[in-house]
């Protein structure tokens, strides 16, 4: 059985980072088994691919440290590249790990210069974000933490943080610039406890900010399921929080090193249940990969990658809206209560006085009740299965 699957769209917003495709495959054990790949050509075989836009850490474009000259020359040529291609800028970042510097952090490292750096290196990233159009700019932190429990004070590292993005946001809004801010969670890799390793860590940070509008989270699959918890209820609370500012997709096998394999590989069943909530909430940003095509490829295997993450993404959304299509699938959540769950526990107008007047229900006959939760999720699976369509 073949089931065609869709064409990406300008509408699916799907977008690459640079460094994704542009891996050369160095690892802590071995050097890299890939050439390094020109922008333009990057841009050029995502374009062809379908993809609708790009994003990219300053130094996936511009080398560490390049002076003004060299540095407008490649702009002028990215800029011409977007033009000739099509693509989009939807969202730019700051690489605060590559450079040595950075080897305890950046907005959160012991030495106060190294902050202040760090600080201005996100602020001429964001000058180039925005006149390239970029309307989220996604803040990961793989180095704000440390080995040791004690050659980090969290508390004190947590005030750096916060008084870093509270500058940044006042920049943005002095500088008059439509972008946002999305913090990336990831429990830990490159350092052993990274700050913020959760949504949840981020989401309540967040809301210490001064300006707690301009911030949200891009939470990344992978991340979330390295702290074994599942991506899915993470998108879902960053939704309800309003906070869904951007998503990293990519795949997982549990809790051990980042693996970053291309979208629906790893654990399959998660990535269903991400597109779902996606779909749910009515995430209407970028839908953006985050993913490393595995080291023993050659270049072929970059684009082969690249398509199947756009690919699973299309299959996994088919399989979506057929499983909440089904009747069958209709009737069976009806059946385990969700609408149910929909209702507010009160009645309107009523508090807890009237629920002191409610005439108790004998918890016997409640704890016997069906849920009928067997038979809806696995329903679900047959639709994964492809069984039913
Ligand atoms: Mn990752």
């Amino acid at each position: 059985m073949t089931i065609d699957i869709p064409k990406p769209t300008p509408a699916d917003k799907f977008s690459f980072g640079l460094w994704t495709v542009g891996w050369q495959a160095r690892d802590p054990f071995g050097d890299a088994t890939r050439a390094e790949l020109d922008l333009v050509h990057s841009l050029e075989q995502l374009a062809g691919l379908g993809a609708y836009g790009v994003n990219f850490h300053d130094d996936d474009v511009i080398p560490f440290g390049a002076d003004d000259a060299t540095r407008d020359a490649i702009i002028a040529r990215f800029k011409q590249g977007l033009a000739d291609t099509g693509l989009v800028v939807t969202t730019a970042t700051t690489n605060l790990f590559t450079h040595p510097v950075f080897k305890d952090g950046g907005l959160t490292s012991n030495s106060r210069d190294v902050r202040r750096f760090a600080i201005r290196k996100v602020m001429r990233n964001i000058d180039l974000a925005a006149e390239l159009g970029a309307r989220v700019y996604v803040a990961w932190g793989g180095r704000e933490g440390a080995e040791f429990q004690g050659t980090k004070d969290v508390a004190a590292a947590l005030d750096r943080y916060q008084e870093a993005f509270n500058v940044l946001g006042e920049y943005v809004v002095d500088q008059g610039y439509d972008l946002r801010f999305a913090i990336e969670p990831k429990p830990n890799e490159p350092r052993g406890d990274i700050l913020l390793p959760t949504v949840g860590h981020a989401l309540a940070f967040i809301e210490t900010l001064d300006r707690p509008e301009l911030v949200g989270v891009n939470p990344e699959i992978g991340h979330e399921e390295m702290a074994g918890l599942n991506a899915a209820a993470g998108y879902a609370q960053a939704l309800w929080h309003g906070k869904l500012f951007h998503i990293d997709l990519n795949g997982q096998n549990g809790p051990r090193y980042d693996q970053d394999l291309r979208f629906g590989a790893g654990n399959v069943r998660g990535a269903f249940w991400v597109v779902d909530t996606l779909l749910a909430g009515g995430y209407d940003g970028p839908v953006h990969f985050d993913y490393k095509p595995i080291r023993p490829e050659t270049e072929t295997g970059v684009w082969v990658s690249a398509k199947a993450c756009m690919d699973n993404y299309l299959i996994l959304r088919e399989k979506v809206k057929a499983y909440r299509a089904d009747p069958e699938v209709q009737q069976a959540l009806v059946d385990a209560a969700l609408p149910e769950l929909a209702q507010p526990t009160l009645a309107d107008g009523e508090g807890w006085r009237e629920l002191l007047e409610w005439e108790l229900p004998d918890p016997e006959v409640l704890a016997a009740r069906e849920v009928a939760m067997e038979r809806l999720d696995q329903l679900a699976l047959e639709h994964l299965y492809g069984v039913r369509g």
